[in-house]
């Protein structure tokens, strides 16, 4: 897009606070039926969110009418999780109205920040992937863009994490146990969708083949819409989410066999596919109903799409490239491209060229990871049994492929393996990512070496083929959310020094650079770091009991809990800590506090061993006497957006630290720096981006590059010789096999360590110690210096302008999606 975001006036709503106090009572006499005595807490939230709605509704009406007159193009974001959090705040602040309602509140006697705790997290999504996707609808709507996000109405999102004697415990999360006051349901767009049965073959008048399937069961979609508010309250888009139903066909066959009970079953069993989101568990993968997921959401999407299609342009096909653009995030939704390949074929009795010119013009793939063992493969046996269509339309997509592959490899077996879409094997397997390479016009990776890395090794031959195909669109985060929402006091002093549009053009942030070395802005932009400092261990003791002192360092490692990620790596060094400290009790270190969120894949065993080990490290920390306070470790249970937004403004230290070449992206990174954290990491993902932008004396980084990672393991790494070599590691290792964590169970944390030596240490904890171990060092040394900390922390949000989320929806529509934004009123 060539328009810089225009100056999105904050057209504030001809509302005012005395409007905004009268719909809240309005709303607890006629739709809660209570009044403002009898009130709670929770009823006045739903007041409140009833009376914005109000707003986003009125603005939904304009945009959809607006979007339907001008008959624009659009993009669809398919995604199998959006991780949305609470919407209140984001709400009242993306409609201009959050001080207003603040005041009116207060009028009323209620305050609004205790309100906002009410709303549950809509946790539809595990972490990065999910909370992309709602970052990038918040900034799609804020630059105007008709987009339509697509997804699975979860009854349950992503567990509820307890921690019960250090370890982790699943719950289920219940987001709507109380009702949404968000979403609006809409039966009058109901979906059918097919699975199961078989395919006939028939031979047409003119001998054409075609093919028929005769589905086993059919199932119902019930959409909810949630609205999207663009900041400034104009373009409301909407997010809207699959819930399945049995669908009313009764089915007589299994009625009549005397199978009546039977017939019921199936009704259950359709309900089930909206139950519950998946966790990113490999333990888990190829389950049958994540597949049964995967194609309802994207079914049903795409009849959504071609029934509002049809409303304008008919039975001709011929536009549809040109009007709709479908991403998929990741491929989750890729079974969207032989479903569209089945209704321009046997639907809408299209040729196979004209199908496939369409179907590929449509769709463009965003990869998200490089880990082997994370790309989706899916029996070929199940796909066979639960879409038999598909299947055999993905022979054919294959088949046509393999003979392009042919042309321009002749002869060259190997790559036709590695690039075909079947993997051959004692069980055949259908590659997702290869399909969607294949299906799409555009495949982009989510930073710049993740993309590099995407074309080097994971799909070089793709590249060759087809070199414009592969492409780069680095992350983003929106700062309405992450900055303006979460962090009011740094927003107002940035405002002040910078005007208050920067929520918009976040390149507006270099301007508080000229302040960096002002010691009077040093110290405002420090005391507000200390206060939120102070609210967070107000929060650390309301959920743990863990008392923390505000003036130690604040580092903070939140993040879904991996192996490549390295909790591990930092837990290690703590014990070092830890260790000097009680080998030297005049060690020189600042005082810190290490904080940890993370939830583990329930059957990922490593991974909740970690977690375990961070608390019994914790538990006898803590309450060493010796330690003088000076190290501190809190592991906060149920990490979420909504946790996410009062850490990040707290924290002093971002932990960025995994293996160089594993962490495709990262956001958490930007949103740590963009509020003023600096960061120790690793040249991976976009840690790369952010010390490019922030300048490599306001960030610690350390350890194995990619190429030096690929080096040591061609070389032969053994982390025994790391084991013998260096006694701290040595020595830390050794404690995990004694009881000294976890008094009368010697070896309880005996895992990490067999996982590092016998295990081979496949993410090169070991290899990075003591390289981590200096950037802490460098870090502690720079924190003692208040005035340099200082001047650092304000140039990391200085210099985030290029993470703002709106730079990244730019890059898309620049370089996927061409599309043009749509005035609303
Ligand atoms: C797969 C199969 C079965 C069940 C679940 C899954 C599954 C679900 C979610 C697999 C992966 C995910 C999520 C992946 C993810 O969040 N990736 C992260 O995406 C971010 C946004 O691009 C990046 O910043 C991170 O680096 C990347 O790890």
């Amino acid at each position: 897009m060539n328009s810089k975001v225009k100056a999105n006036e904050l057209s504030a709503p001809t509302s005012d606070k005395n409007m905004i106090k009268d719909a809240i009572v309005r709303h607890l006499h006629c739709s809660l039926g209570t009044d403002e005595n009898k009130a709670n807490n929770h009823a006045w939230w739903k007041a409140t969110c009833a009376t914005a709605q109000e707003y986003v509704l009125e603005q939904l009406r304009k945009t959809q009418k607006s979007h339907y007159l001008n008959d624009t193009r659009a993009v669809h974001y398919f995604s199998a999780e959006f991780l949305m959090g609470r919407l209140m705040s984001n709400n009242l602040h993306n409609l201009g109205l959050f001080e207003k309602t603040d005041l009116a509140l207060k009028e009323l006697g209620v305050n609004l920040t205790d309100i906002m705790e009410e709303e549950p997290d809509m946790a539809l999504g595990n972490g990065g992937l999910g909370r992309l996707a709602a970052c990038f609808i918040d900034s799609l709507a804020t630059l105007d863009l008709p987009a339509v996000g697509y997804g699975l109405h979860y009854e349950h999102g992503l567990f509820r994490q307890e921690i019960k004697n250090g370890k982790q415990i699943e719950r289920p999360d219940s987001w709507r146990d109380y009702g949404n006051p968000w979403e609006i349901c809409r039966p009058e767009s109901i979906q059918e969708i097919s699975l199961y049965g078989y395919v006939e073959t028939k031979y047409g008048e003119s001998g054409k083949i075609q093919k028929e399937w005769h589905p086993g069961v059919i199932v119902k979609g019930l959409p909810w819409d949630i609205p999207v508010v663009g900041y400034g309250g104009k373009t409301v888009n909407v997010l809207r989410l699959w819930q399945s139903q049995a669908s009313g066909h009764f089915n007589w066959d299994v009625f009549n066999a005397g199978g009546y009970v039977d017939a019921q079953k199936e009704n259950v069993q359709a309900e089930t596919i909206s139950k519950v989101l998946y966790p990113n568990d490999e333990t888990e993968a190829g389950k049958e109903l994540r597949l049964i997921q995967q194609y309802f959401f994207s079914a049903c999407s795409l009849k959504d799409i071609i029934r509002r299609y049809k409303r304008a342009h008919g039975d001709d096909w011929s536009q549809f490239a040109s009007q709709v653009v479908i991403q998929l995030n990741d491929t989750h939704p890729a079974v969207a491209i032989p479903e569209l390949m089945r209704i321009l074929i046997d639907r809408a009795e299209l040729e196979w060229d004209e199908a496939w010119e369409i179907s590929t013009s449509t769709f463009a793939y965003t990869n998200h990871t490089l880990l082997p063992e994370a790309l989706e493969k899916w029996p070929e046996r199940m796909f066979k049994k639960i879409l038999p269509r598909h299947l055999e339309i993905i022979y054919e997509i294959n088949h046509r492929f393999m003979e392009k592959v042919e042309q321009k490899w002749p002869g060259d077996d190997a790559i036709k393996q590695k690039l075909s879409i079947i993997e051959e094997g004692h069980e055949k397997m259908v590659r997702m990512g290869n399909l969607s390479v294949i299906g799409s016009f555009k495949v982009n990776g989510v930073a710049e070496i993740h993309s590099a890395l995407v074309k080097k090794n994971l799909f070089p031959e793709f590249d060759q083929l087809w070199p414009d195909k592969l492409t780069n669109v680095t992350n983003g985060i929106t700062p309405r959310r992450w900055l303006k929402a979460c962090n009011p006091k740094l927003s107002e002093l940035i405002s002040k020094k910078v005007g208050d549009d920067w929520p918009l053009h976040l390149s507006k942030l270099e301007k508080l650079a000229e302040f960096a070395d002002d010691s009077a802005f040093q110290k405002e932009f420090m005391a507000i770091k200390y206060e939120n400092k102070v609210a967070l261990a107000q929060e650390v003791m309301a959920l743990t009991g863990i008392e923390i002192d505000p003036n130690a360092i604040f580092d903070v490692q939140i993040k879904r809990l991996h192996e490549y990620k390295r909790q591990h790596l930092n837990l290690l060094h703590i014990m070092a800590l830890y260790r000097r400290l009680l080998e030297n009790p005049s060690y020189e270190m600042n005082p810190r506090v290490f904080l940890f969120g993370a939830k583990a894949a329930p059957g990922y065993r490593l991974a909740k061993d970690i977690i375990y080990a961070i608390n019994q490290v914790a538990e006898r920390i803590n309450n060493d006497k010796r330690v003088k306070d000076k190290i501190k470790v809190v592991f906060l249970p149920n990490y979420r957006v909504s946790l996410a937004e009062k850490m990040i403004p707290a924290a002093d230290i971002s932990e960025q630290i995994s293996t160089a070449g594993k962490e495709a992206s990262g956001t958490g990174n930007m949103k740590l720096s963009l509020n003023g954290a600096l960061t120790v990491g690793t040249l991976d993902g976009a840690n790369i981006e952010i010390a490019e932008e922030v300048g490599d004396e306001n960030i610690f980084i350390f350890g194995l590059t990619v190429d030096e990672v690929h080096a040591l393991n061609t070389k032969g790494y053994n982390p025994s010789d790391y084991y013998y070599k260096n006694s701290e590691i040595k020595g830390v290792l050794d404690w995990l096999e004694t009881d000294y964590f976890t008094p009368g169970k010697p070896g309880a944390l005996a895992s990490i360590k067999h996982s590092l030596i016998e295990g081979g240490d496949p993410y090169m904890v070991l290899a990075d110690f003591e390289a981590y171990s200096d950037a802490q060092i460098a870090a502690d040394k720079a924190y003692s210096d208040k005035d340099k900390w200082a001047k650092m922390a304000i140039l990391n949000t200085a210099r985030m302008g290029k993470f703002t989320s709106d730079r990244s929806i730019e890059d898309y529509v620049d370089r996927v999606w061409s599309l043009k934004p749509c005035d609303v009123d």
